[in-house]
């Protein structure tokens, strides 16, 4: 069944337990030791690393969160000296500056290992020709999925993201049999490769490795009609280590979430208690082996399930449900995660608008596009028309800038956008993202 580790893959389910307490409770000293944040936490309870004897104690830990990541900016949360540290990603946080990660060369290690996990679970072997469409840089998809597919020996094509009909000519051209990139990506080539002229059995694509985004089960279908693949969702986050954290197997049973690195619990949002397996809350995760950046019980604020039972493949991982929502506002726009309040920021720092604004998300030919609606005042709406096609292009400038992806910005009149009774309704969604069947 393709395993890349199967001592690890397939464990009994009572020794990956000893294995994950052994490795939560040196998680603990470490942090205690080594992160000021921890110990001040630890002590605040008066937890001392001796006293978690069981996984059950895990219960008992502080969580760590988004802003806790915000306030050790940019290394405060890093457990060893930044001389041991050889890489840093980041991802855009819910303020100007990005959440920022640090990996030793263990740690790159790790990664490597559970990203060439993925691939082989997908189905990847030594004989595929990779071509990764994710974007290589702060983003981890590029790299991440890099390491793996090296590790397991694939031909790698580190083509990133863009420039489409570059990406269909290599995919003819070098006879690319798995292709890497977020799903929306992978529709929108798609789309590309049928409008060329290319001999459909010139393609020889065999399997998607998607990801980075949510994703429905019928975009997944489309996407396999029009590509000839199997589609594969991969799992992941820049905090926990980037792509590797799970992966599906083509019994199509959910995620393998890869347990003896990353310990995973389901809580309910607003109480912070855990709940047992097979009921929907947010994802919380601890990272049991990962030496420069370690967290403990991080809130993903992905909504999702665990299944505990095993899968026909053999693999004895904890399953995880598709990603069915967030618990706070972030939006996935082409891969790249946006928080509203990033643009807001932008937008009332210019001045001369309102601050009501709709942020109007969409799928136009197979790529998300992101629509801002501003209301401007009543004088400024009756300025010159060139006055306004100015201030548009300058606020779309300015967002694209923080963003890094293109938007259009459209001023409207004042009072078009409807007010809210209780909380302000910011975004509408036209993607249907997290769609089943
Ligand atoms: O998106 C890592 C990644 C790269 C995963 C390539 C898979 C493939 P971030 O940029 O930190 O990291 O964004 C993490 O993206 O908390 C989820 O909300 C969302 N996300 C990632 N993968 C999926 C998925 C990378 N398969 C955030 N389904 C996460 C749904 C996903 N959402």
């Amino acid at each position: 069944m393709g395993y890349w580790n199967q001592e690890y893959e397939c464990m009994p389910v009572e020794q990956r337990q000893e294995l994950q307490l052994e490795r939560l409770q040196s998680l603990v000293k470490r942090l205690y030791e080594n992160v000021p944040h921890y110990q001040r936490a630890f002590r605040a309870i008066s937890l001392r690393p001796g006293d978690v004897q069981s996984l059950d104690d895990l219960k008992r830990l502080p969580f760590t969160t988004k802003d806790d990541l915000r306030q050790a900016y940019p290394f405060g949360l890093f457990a060893t000296p930044l001389k041991s540290i050889v890489r840093v990603h980041a991802s855009s946080g819910t303020t100007g500056k990005p959440t920022v990660v640090g990996y030793t060369k263990d740690d790159v290690e790790t990664w490597s290992e559970v990203m060439a996990r993925t691939l082989a679970c997908a189905g990847v072997t030594s004989d595929d020709i990779m071509q990764i469409a994710y974007g290589y840089g702060l983003f981890t998809g590029g790299l991440g999925v890099h390491y793996g597919a090296e590790k397991l020996g694939a031909t790698v094509v580190p083509v990133s993201v863009g420039n489409t009909k570059r990406q269909v000519m290599l995919m003819e051209d070098f006879g690319t049999t798995v292709l890497a990139c977020t799903p929306s990506y992978a529709l929108h080539l798609a789309e590309v490769l049928q409008e060329s002229n290319i001999d459909p059995s010139r393609i020889r694509l065999r399997i998607g490795v998607f990801g980075a985004e949510p994703w429905s089960y019928a975009l997944g279908r489309e996407i396999e009609q029009k590509l000839g693949v199997i589609s594969i969702d991969i799992f992941g986050l820049s905090e926990i280590i980037g792509p590797g954290v799970a992966s599906e197997c083509p019994y199509n049973m959910g995620l393998h979430l890869f347990d003896d690195h990353f310990l995973p619990e389901i809580i309910d949002p607003d109480t912070g208690e855990q709940l047992p397996y097979g009921q929907k809350g947010e994802l919380v995760i601890t990272t049991l082996t990962k030496q420069g950046f370690p967290l403990l019980r991080y809130r993903t604020r992905d909504v999702t399930v665990l299944h505990p039972e095993p899968c026909p493949c053999g693999r004895t991982h904890v399953r995880m449900s598709r990603i069915m929502g967030r618990t706070d506002d972030m939006l996935i726009i082409r891969g790249v995660n946006v928080f509203p309040s990033q643009i807001e920021t932008a937008l009332l720092e210019l001045g001369q608008v309102e601050p009501h604004y709709l942020l109007v998300v969409d799928r136009k030919g197979n790529l998300d596009t992101i629509e801002i609606w501003v209301e401007v005042s009543e004088k400024v709406f009756k300025d010159e028309v060139r006055h306004l096609e100015k201030l548009e292009k300058t606020m779309q400038r300015e967002i694209e800038g923080i963003l890094g992806i293109g938007v259009k910005v459209k001023l409207v009149e004042p009072k078009t956008i409807e007010r809210s009774q209780g909380k302000a309704k910011r975004i509408v969604d036209r993607r249907e993202v997290y769609k089943e069947g």
